[in-house]
């Protein structure tokens, strides 16, 4: 199969197309928009909202092409049997994990706060991993989805750089997969933690994986 490289950092790293899959991470309106879940923990979601326009070009890019994508939420079940109280309880939001707020029960699967924001819509064929936690390898069956097609490398997009971002990256790296973060598709409710999180994927030779910017992807991929 034809490799394709795209460059990056630490150094370009090449991939086949076939077994690469574009994964965006939680681009719900429960983290991008005033009234969710990342509002309820008291961070200004306006901080995201550049990822937009990136993703939504690398995803056109990744259709056109005929990459595989897939998309993850985070979220509970509307009974919440599925959210650990060291989660509901933690800290001191302004509503937690199932109480009602403007967009719906906060980061409850089918509220309007959970579903992934207009712009960057699953369309279908493209597979949507509901997740209970930060890492969309746990308690999911992606890993499932990912190696029956195949994949072996992954662009990883979406929010936040350091939580949802990182944890899937170290968990997918831990199972062999090659792991590719666009910085431009990724961002945080803290820019410091964005920089260092990025510098952490790609220190010491690539220790969870790579960065890179759209424009490299878009340029490999055509
Ligand atoms: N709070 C925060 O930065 N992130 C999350 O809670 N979830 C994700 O990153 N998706």
């Amino acid at each position: 199969m034809p490799l394709c490289t795209i460059e990056a950092e630490p150094e370009p790293v090449a991939v086949e197309l076939e077994r690469t899959a574009l994964v965006m991470i939680d681009l719900q309106r429960d983290f991008l928009e005033p009234g969710g879940f990342g509002e309820t923990l008291g961070n200004d979601v306006s901080r995201l909202s550049a990822v937009i326009e990136p993703c939504r070009r690398l995803l056109a890019a990744a259709r056109r092409t005929g990459l595989f994508v897939v998309h993850t939420r985070e979220g509970h079940r509307p009974d919440t049997s599925d959210a650990f109280r060291a989660k509901v309880e933690r800290g001191a939001p302004a509503l937690r994990i199932g109480a009602p707020g403007p967009m719906g029960r906060i980061l409850i699967r089918g509220e309007p706060g959970h579903a992934i924001v207009p712009e960057l819509a699953p369309e279908p064929g493209e597979p949507v991993v509901d997740k209970p936690g930060k890492g969309a390898f746990y308690a999911t069956d992606l890993e499932l989805i990912l190696r029956t097609r195949g994949i072996e490398a992954l662009i990883v997009c979406g929010v936040t750089t350091e939580v949802c971002v990182h944890t899937t990256v170290r968990e997918a790296n831990d199972r062999g997969y090659r792991c590719i973060v666009p910085a431009d598709c990724t961002a945080s409710y803290f820019p410091e933690f964005h920089e260092v999180a990025l510098r952490m994927i790609r220190a010491q030779g690539g220790i969870f994986g790579w960065t890179t910017s759209s424009d490299e992807v878009l340029a490999a991929i055509g």
